[in-house]
């Protein structure tokens, strides 16, 4: 009964995510939250910085205190694997996405997730 509960609450939750797809097929504006590792307001100027170089990006912002970055993107150019892989690219993580090790190696020392204020 559980199991059969369960599978119905998928088959629902798939359908209101295909639902949500459609409404943005048709293209323009989209906005994406990313939690990253960032820790301070230099990390934000890498971040925004970096997001400003990727293609179909119209702006971000990061939130230092929730790590939240926020991103409004044009879905006909970017996507939100993208935008992540950017993130990554620049030293941070996204979301359940690891920092790539040379571009965190590059960071300030205060920059880096590990590091105690
Ligand atoms: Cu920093």
């Amino acid at each position: 009964m559980n199991k059969l509960k369960v599978l119905m609450l998928s088959m629902v939750l798939s359908l209101v995510s295909m639902a949500t797809q459609a409404q943005t097929q048709n293209g323009g504006p989209q906005t994406i939250k990313i939690k990253t590792s960032a820790v301070c307001d230099m990390c934000k100027n890498t971040l925004e910085k970096a997001m400003a170089y990727e293609k179909g990006v119209k702006s971000s912002s990061l939130d230092v205190d929730s790590k939240i970055l926020t991103v409004v993107f044009d879905n006909r150019k970017t996507d939100a694997d993208k935008l992540k892989k950017a993130v990554t690219e620049a030293g941070y993580d996204a979301d359940k996405l690891p920092a790539q090790e040379r571009a965190y190696n590059k960071l300030d020392d205060c920059c880096k997730k590990d590091s105690k204020h």
